[in-house]
């Protein structure tokens, strides 16, 4: 029987278990990335695990998230990642050198290769048909330690790409419309493998919109043949070196195929608040926009910021309209203003960002209140952009300019113009000066720690009966936006006790004080949550943050991949209903215990929940690999590592 792409590289780095979609995996990993907002915790339980070197191929240290320092706090990070960087071996991305995703598809993503990165859109990079993944920063700490990754291995889903694309139609929304295929919720242990005759027409950059976008649906990967297209790509680079075929087998078998037609694909819009609530541009009725932001890892290449250059040539942007730019590499800034592009862009009243994550983080250009805000990132949840009454709906670049010039939402096929073409350079500037590469020759570096880097929090063993409070109860498709919110509040990743305080913020201020009186009465918090709880960013503050404020059980619906690794690394139990009307008869504030836990986890049984206040008792699941049952009865995954 043929092999799939998503097989023959998981073949290739197997450490553990059997390609048996739904067990337990674990796999060699030849890359790692971290971005700064991650990576001080990634580094710090690194450091933790007492290993000289990182022990990967690559392992890249990216500054693309905290750049806009207020206060000492993220340039404290900085310091201490660039310490730490040549310390143990690890490539040094500086601040201004662009967003880990981009910067990684440009200069170090492999065919045929492993990467995890402690960032979701990791994936960004299964554009080179290589197996990318976002995981917490425990997982990637302990593959730069030199261990295994561990996941359920996948089913993998194909997705056909047909015909051609119409002018004015895009990358973006190819993948808005996968997402109003798959929604956000229900992909869990998926992967999807891209194909058909219509991806000779599509460039690395634009396979990457789509491959970036893919952890909005939740699978665990999407990933691109390597081809002829990947060898252009990788030859603009300067790096056909790097350049190896991989395609799946004719006869390779998928658990579901879906085929999408591009010719009849038309501009499409992610409505708020959610990227899988899709529409057409032209379904939109000329709504009024307010800010336009460009940019962000979806959507931040040459091509795509060339194509808006075009479009907007000789105009002004809309006096209703604040124009945002951020170009997504030093690479991609480089080369615009070299020919001349990026000229036109500021001169159509573009408002030049940092080569940053920037406004998609919400960490600056919140827009003004009830705004609508058209952006090209990859996220709409709720207060994500800062503002919380703002409507952000995510859209392609094409359809982003058009709103800049007529300051409503407008299906670009209406600008009556012709369709930009956009022919690569002969030759790009590369220029890797902003990159610093460990220096093996120097002995004794001393890591840098100004006062806002803290030790990373460790949990203590599982007890046997968790007796504590339904804390909070939230509904369905709950984001690690919702349960520690990032933006301003993203100087504290490193300082875990401030940090804590804001978790539920924007769902319910008064969580944080209520859990830590719970705790400090010696009692446990337990989250009641409904489907897809833990969707979008891998940040494993979703998890450490909640267990320093005592949080040891949380009870939903589903969970989503990330952060089910995560809540299962710092000691929290993940357990799920097995009636969903079991959830409704829960209130917030009802007194709940779980007496005999560790035996049951054991034994693999279902858990027993005593609601003491309703006077019932019902049953949970909680399907753990024994890897796992041995890191939960530990308290967590740097409580195992430090007996090993
Ligand atoms: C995001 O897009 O939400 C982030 C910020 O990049 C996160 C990482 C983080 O919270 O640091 C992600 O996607 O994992
Ligand atoms: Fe940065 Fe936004 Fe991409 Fe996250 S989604 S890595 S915040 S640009």
């Amino acid at each position: 029987m043929g092999k799939n792409i998503i097989e023959k590289i998981l073949a290739g780095h197997l450490v553990f278990g059997n390609l048996a979609p739904g067990a337990e995996i674990g796999i060699r990993i030849d890359q790692t990335l971290t971005q700064d907002a991650t990576g001080t915790m990634a580094y710090l339980q690194f450091e933790a695990m007492n290993v000289p070197k990182v022990k990967t191929e690559l392992s890249v240290s990216y500054i693309d998230h905290n750049t806009i320092q207020i206060g000492f706090e993220n340039a404290d990070d900085h310091r201490y990642l660039q310490s730490v960087a040549q310390k143990f071996g690890v490539v040094f991305s500086r601040a201004g050198n662009g967003i880990c995703h981009q910067v990684h598809l440009e200069r170090f993503g492999k065919p045929g290769k492993t990467l995890i990165g402690s960032d979701s859109h990791t994936p960004t990079c299964g554009a080179l048909g290589m197996i990318a993944i976002g995981a917490g920063g425990m997982d990637v700490a302990l593959a730069m330690a030199g261990e295994p990754f561990y996941l359920t291995c996948p089913s993998v889903i194909k997705i056909n790409l047909n015909g051609n694309l119409k002018p004015w139609v895009s990358a973006k929304d190819v993948i808005l419309k996968v997402l109003e295929i798959f929604t956000t919720k229900g992909n869990v242990g998926t992967i999807f493998e891209y194909g058909g005759e219509g991806i000779a027409s599509i460039s690395v950059p634009e396979r990457a919109t789509i491959t970036n976008m893919g952890a909005e649906c939740g699978v665990t990967t999407s990933v691109f043949p390597s081809d002829n297209v990947t060898r252009l790509f990788l030859r603009s680079q300067q790096r056909e070196i790097d350049f190896i075929e991989v395609k799946a087998d004719d006869d390779a078998v998928y658990s579901k195929i879906v085929n999408i037609d591009l010719s009849q694909l038309e501009s499409l819009a992610a409505k708020p608040h959610s990227p899988d609530n899709i529409g057409t541009v032209r379904s939109m009725k000329s709504i009024p926009v307010n800010q336009v932001c460009l940019g962000s890892c979806t959507n931040s290449s040459y091509k795509d910021l060339v194509t808006v250059a075009k479009i907007l040539k000789g105009k002004v942007a809309h006096p209703d309209i604040s124009f945002i730019l951020a170009p997504g590499s030093r690479q991609v800034l480089d080369n615009l203003a070299r020919d001349g592009y990026l000229a036109d862009l500021i001169a159509s009243g573009a408002r030049l960002m940092e080569n940053a994550c920037g406004f998609c983080i919400g960490n600056s250009q919140s827009p003004k209140s009830g705004a609508v805000s058209l952006r090209t990132s990859n996220r709409n949840f709720p207060g994500r952009s800062g503002t919380m009454d703002a409507d952000v709906y995510l859209v392609s670049p094409e359809t982003a300019a058009a709103a800049v010039i007529t300051g409503r939402f407008t299906d670009p096929r209406d600008l009556k113009m012709e369709y930009p073409q956009i022919p690569m350079p002969q030759k790009l500037i590369i220029d890797d000066n902003m990159i610093i590469r460990p220096d093996y020759t120097q002995r004794n570096i001393e890591i840098h720690r100004g006062p806002n880097i803290g030790a990373p929090p460790v949990n203590v063993a599982l007890p046997d009966t968790i007796s504590g409070q339904a804390t909070i109860k939230v509904g369905d498709k709950i984001t690690t936006d919702h349960i520690i919110p990032a933006g301003a509040r993203m100087k504290y990743r490193s300082n875990i006790p401030k940090y804590s305080e804001f978790v539920f913020e924007n769902v319910d201020a008064s969580f944080a004080r209520r859990a830590m009186t719970l705790k400090d009465a010696g009692r446990h918090n337990i989250i009641v949550a409904g489907l897809s709880y833990g969707q979008g960013s891998s940040r494993e503050h979703a998890a450490i943050c909640p267990m320093y404020l005592g949080v040891r059980a949380v009870l939903v619906k589903s969970l989503e991949r990330i952060h089910a690794a995560n809540l299962i690394n710092f000691g929290i139990l993940p357990l799920t209903f097995l009636n969903e009307h079991d959830y409704d008869a829960i209130d917030q504030g009802d007194d709940l215990e779980i007496a005999g836990a560790r035996t049951a986890i054991l034994e693999g049984k279902n858990l027993m929940v005593k609601n003491k206040t309703k006077g019932t008792s019902f049953p949970v699941g909680c399907a753990l690999s024994s890897r796992q049952k041995q890191i939960i009865l530990a308290g967590g995954a740097l409580n195992v590592r430090s007996h090993t």
